[in-house]
Order: structure tokens, then sequence, then C-alpha cells
């Protein structure tokens, strides 16, 4: 008897504090133990219940799922019909509406009226209702008089209590309320369908209406539902006194969620300016709204009032700006961006939507054009949410024209006429001119005179920006073209800087075939590639002449890259931009190829540490990379040898204890001279 009494008594605790958790959690938003507590007070639960199944009840937080799924939803009968709000589009049918409601109730204009403001989420609208406290049933609106029954999936959402708390709610009560996806939980479920190649949702209503209107809850329990109220329907034994916010107040102490932003205010001016001050945070908010409700407070008032068909005469809906609109595809641009990603953006007829007027939207890929089955001609829904780029969402398949036109990616650039290529695996098409390219230029110019690169000291990258805004260089060559006067006069330059800058462009024209390959930026070519290409072909001519499967003998060099390269060598353009450099001058040392088997340092990893003395860093590495070693950044167990100078530490230190050879500038030397 008394491990009976212990056991319920601990059960009713348990219950009592994972509920008490849940309300702070879901609707204080001030949770008071860690997760994990929570966890652990859970799994005491379940454990528990598993061992007496006989005490489980419906309302313990360890029920949400464990239904199993319907074939269909049952239909069921709100026990007061559902409303639905009559929408006001501007300041002047807001004030028609007060105007109205004086009216009504014979009241002078010049006495303002209390009215509750809430914002409007727009998700799905439901009825729970619960009998003692208990959640019996959830419903959708449906036709307002007839719902369908989706209890299991109601129960689910964490903010939808099983049982009211305290005490004092009436015997039967019904709360309305709103069901629907934060903003960020949208973006998950979106970005997961996306992952798995599935169709997105077009928007958090959309997608709150997909989750809720599951057949298996257990699906719906996977998805990060929210549920806020904002009123009741029946109410069967205490009655509710006060007006509407103070209903929602007392709903909000039986553990219902209500709307933080829910105030009263005074008259139809501080409605105003309750849309404004809104509208200003509407971006900011976890939730999507899609304007504010205005109600009278009062419920002796709203009895007055009463209701027009299904609308009550005693509130309305201010909207915001539609986020959504119907436009026309008129037609598709591709753009380049720094990085060659050719990316279709849409021509719309130009509509007003999100508060602006749109006429281009992002189509971000060829893949997401595909996706929508988007053409020319076609009718697309267009949604601009917050401060985000314009999006077509959807496509109204039914409008289609007899002549819509398919979109195509253009076979090349539309800004230096390359050939487009599409790696596969990779959403974006690219530009294969590079540096050829006036979308790439800025970029393609930076890198070229990197350190690592050509390394024209001096030439940063705001000063590229200025000469290629003043429309000094256009092509690359056109950097060993710049003359002294305008340099000087530029911003910020000077005689003094401008000569340096002329003299580090000068130096740069002698160089080495594995900087110069390297430095034309060809996608996945660094610069250890440069040095295998090099060594393996020994001339540019070469290297421009060989096909991808020629390029695939190259050691590390696979698919991908050779695909690259040939596709960068085959471009009319790119080949221009080559002579002109070396027609300008820059130059290097012949290279000698060596065959593959006097590579005697091939496989070997080699680390640099310390101060070199005879041999520069670069030198150094080049040299041991010309005979098939690796040059890494880090001492490993990978590591064969590491080359330490003086004020070599941490990494001489790692080389000893992992007793890895140690040798100094000399011996390498020696060992480069050998070989
Ligand atoms: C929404 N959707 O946020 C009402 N609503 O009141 C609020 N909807 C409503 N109130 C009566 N805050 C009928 C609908």
């Amino acid at each position: 008897m008394t491990d009976t009494l212990s056991l319920d008594a601990e059960l009713a605790q348990l219950r009592e504090s994972l509920q008490e958790h849940n309300y702070r959690y879901y609707v204080l938003d001030d949770p008071s133990i860690p997760d994990a507590e929570y966890d652990r007070l859970f799994q005491r639960l379940k454990a528990l219940e598993a061992e007496h199944p006989d005490r489980v009840t419906p309302d313990s937080p360890t029920q949400r799922v464990g239904a199993s799924p319907l074939s269909a939803f049952p239909e069921v009968r709100h026990e007061q019909p559902m409303l639905s709000l009559d929408n006001a589009f501007d300041e002047a049918s807001l004030r028609d509406f007060d105007r109205r409601i004086h009216q009504r109730l014979e009241m002078g204009l010049e006495t303002p009226i209390d009215y509750a403001c809430e914002p409007k989420l727009d998700g799905i609208a439901v009825s729970l209702l619960y009998e003692n406290g208990v959640l019996v049933r959830g419903a959708t609106r449906g036709d307002g008089t007839t719902g369908e029954d989706i209890t299991q999936n109601v129960r689910t959402v964490h903010s939808v209590p099983l049982r009211l708390r305290g005490d004092g709610w009436p015997a039967r009560l019904e709360i309305r309320g709103e069901i629907y996806l934060p903003k960020a939980g949208f973006e998950a479920i979106n970005e997961r369908a996306r992952s798995r190649g599935e169709k997105p949702f077009v928007n958090p209503r959309n997608a709150a209406a997909g989750s809720l209107r599951q057949l298996d809850p257990r699906i719906t329990a996977e998805r990060p539902l929210e549920l806020c109220v904002y009123g009741v329907g029946l109410v069967e034994g205490e009655a509710l006194a006060g007006g509407q916010v103070e209903t929602l107040t007392r709903l909000r102490e039986w553990g219902l969620r209500t709307n933080p932003e829910m105030a009263r205010v005074c008259g139809i001016e501080a409605c105003l300016e309750y849309y404004q001050r809104l509208a200003e945070k509407r971006n900011g908010l976890p939730y999507e709204i899609d304007g504010i409700v205005f109600k009278v407070d009062d419920l002796g008032l709203q009895r007055r009032l009463g209701f027009v068909s299904r609308a009550p005469r005693w509130a309305i809906a201010h909207k915001f700006p539609a986020q959504e609109e119907l436009t026309l595809l008129q037609g598709v641009e591709f753009q380049v961006g720094r990085t060659g990603a050719v990316t279709p953006v849409a021509r719309l007829k130009p509509v007003f939507v999100g508060g602006v007027t749109v006429s281009n939207a992002t189509l971000h890929n060829m893949d997401e054009v595909a996706r929508l089955d988007a053409r020319i001609g076609d009718t697309v829904i267009v949604r601009r949410a917050g401060d985000v780029i314009p999006q077509v969402v959807r496509v109204v398949l039914e409008r289609r024209p007899a002549d819509a036109v398919k979109i195509e990616l253009p076979a090349h650039c539309p800004v230096c006429g390359a050939e487009v290529e599409r790696t596969e695996g990779e959403a974006a098409a690219r530009c294969s001119g590079g540096v050829s390219c006036g979308a790439q230029r800025k970029r393609a110019i930076k890198h070229f005179a990197s350190r690592r690169a050509m390394d024209i000291d001096g030439l940063g990258d705001k000063l590229v920006d200025a000469l290629v805004d003043s429309g000094q260089i256009e092509q690359l060559a056109d950097l060993y073209r710049l003359e002294h006067p305008r340099v000087a006069g530029m911003e910020r330059m000077g005689d003094k800087s401008a000569e340096n800058l002329l003299q580090a462009i000068e130096a740069s024209k002698t160089t080495t075939l594995p900087r110069f390959l390297y430095a034309l930026g060809i996608r996945e070519v660094g610069e250890a590639t440069a040095v295998a290409l090099v060594n393996h072909f020994g001339t540019l001519e070469a290297i421009s002449r060989a096909d991808e499967q020629a390029l695939q003998a190259v050691p590390d060099v696979g698919p991908v890259v050779a695909q690259h390269v040939a596709v960068f060598f085959q471009q009319p353009h790119n080949l221009e931009t080559l002579e002109q450099l070396q027609g300008a001058g820059v130059h290097w040392p012949a290279v000698e190829i060596m065959p593959k088997v006097e590579q005697p340092l091939a496989g070997k990893t080699y680390v640099l540490t310390g101060t070199l003395e005879q041999l520069t860093r670069d030198e150094a590495k080049q040299r041991l990379q010309a005979l098939g070693a690796k040059v890494a950044g880090s001492v490993s167990k990978k590591t064969d040898c590491v080359v330490a100078g003086p004020g070599a530490g941490s990494k001489l230190a790692k080389a000893e204890s992992l007793g890895i050879a140690v040798i100094d500038e000399v011996a390498l030397l020696e060992l480069l001279e050998q070989a």
C-alpha cells in the first residue's frame, strides 16, 4: 500500500514538475532548469510508466506522440462557430471600422474605444477543447462550423498543454488560436527537404498546414510547430469576466501561450501607431505576421456589436502589404558573379510585393529552374519576405501559355563569351573565362598580383578596384601598360608610391612558370598542381596543348582538374591574354622536365621550419616539389623529414618527439644538389 502510494506520489510529482518546466519553457520563455535535467525527469517518468502501464494517464507528458497513423481525419462540429476576420488594407478602412463601431454603440467619436491589438499570425487556426482542464480534442477551423479532428497531431505540439495549469477554468472550454512554424523552423524544414532532394514548402503557412495535416502524428511531432492563442469559443461552467486582454492573461496563467506583443490601447490613433510600430518590428520577429488584429476589448461591447455572417463586427485585421504576388516571368538573364558563377535571374512584370516594386528575382541555379519547371511566359508566385531577395517560389501551371519557352543555360558567358561549364555534383554553372572575363576581372587581378602568384608588392585590393574602376586596367596585360602620371594622380597615391608600384610590376615580369600558371587562377589549380603540371610538361605551350587524358597522367590531377585546365586553354580570350602577357615581357627560365624516375623524393613529405639562410622558403619548397616531395605546413606522423633552421620551435620539438628525421639547411642543399 505504501509502495503504491509512493509510486503514485512520484508519478504525480514528476508529471507536475515536467508540466511546470514545459510551461516555463514554452509559455514564459524562461526555463528554470537545463535541458539535461528535464530529459532526466522525463526518462524517469517514462521508465516508471513502462513498469506500470496501468498508471499511464492520457495527459501525461510522455503521451504526446504514440498514436498510430489515421486513414482520414474525422469531422468535428465546433461547439461555437470559429469566426473569420474582415480585412482593412489601408488606414481609411481602419478609420471606417472605428466609425461604424461608434455609430452602432451610439457613442460620440470623441469617446475613444479601448482596443486589444494582436499581431496576426499566419498559420493554421485551431480550436482546442478542454474538459475539466484536460485536452480532449483539437480541430481545424474547416468552414467555421465543422472542422477536422486533428487531436493526435495537436498533442505533439509542445506548447499545447495536455492539461491546464492552476484552477478556476470553466468545466468545458474551447480555446482558439493559431498553430504556426517560426521562421527558423521553416528554414530548417526546407533545408532538410532540399538536402533530401524533396520539394521545399513555399512559405511557413503552407509548411505548418502540411505538418498538421499529416495522418501520421510521428511526422507532425518532428516539425517545430508552436501554438499561440487569441480567444475562446465555448465557455461552460465558470464565466470569463473582463475584456479581451484580461481573458488572454487568464489563458496564459492556465498554461496557454499568448503573444507578448499583445497590448490594449485607447482609440484609433493609438491603433495606427501600434500598426506602424509592429510594421517596423515585423522583419525582426521570429515568426511571420501578415497584419494586426484590432478587437474591441470590452466583452460586453463585443456582445452588443455581434456578427455579420461569420465575422465579428468588433474585430478587424489591418493587413500588411502582401509578401506573395502573382506576376509574369517575362525573361531570364544570366549574371556572372565575381567567382564566375553563372546565375539565372528572372525578369518579371513589375509587381508590388512585400512593400516594394519587384521586377527581378533570383532563380539560384539551373537545378532550381528545373525543380520549379519555370518557363518564360509562365505566371509565377513571387515572394519577398523581410529583407531577403525576392524569390520565385512556384509556377502556376494552370496558367501556362502554349508558347511558354524553356529556359536553357547559355553555352557561352554573357560577359566574355567563354564557354560555360557545369561540373558534375555542383549546382552552379561557371564561366571558364577566368582572367579574361570582365565580371571576374577584379578578383582575377588581385589573385594574379598576390604574393604567392606574381608577387606585385603594393598592388592591394583597393588599388586594383580603383585601377579597374578608372578604366586603367581592362585586361590583365594592361597592368604592364600602366603609366606613371595617371597612377601618381590617383587618390592616396603620389610620385613615390606610383614609382614603387611600377617597379614592382616591372620586377614581376621575371618569374617562374609554376608561379605564372598559378597566377592565371585556373579553377582547382593551386600551387602544388601548378608545379606538378610544369614538372610534367615543361612548357606553357605543352600544357596548353594537352588534352584531358594527357593532363590526367600528371600526378594528383584527376578528371575535374584536367577538365578545368583543358577548358581554360581552349578559350580564345585566355590564349590572347597569355600572348599579351608574354608580349609585355613576362618571362621565366626554361624548365627541365624531370622524368618520373628522376623524382627521388616522390611520396615523401617535408616540413620547413625556422630560418633558412641560403634559400628562401619558397625556393626550398619549389625545389623539393620539383623532386617529387610534398611540402606540408605542419608536422604529423606522416611527415618524413623536417628541415630546421635557426629559431625552429614547436615543429622541431614535435618532430623529435615523433622520432622524425631532422636535417639542417646544409644537408638540404646537399640533398638538392645530389638529386
Ligand atoms: C491571428 N491569426 O493571429 C484572430 N488572430 O480573432 C488573432 N486571429 C481572430 N485573432 C477572431 N490574433 C477570429 C480570428
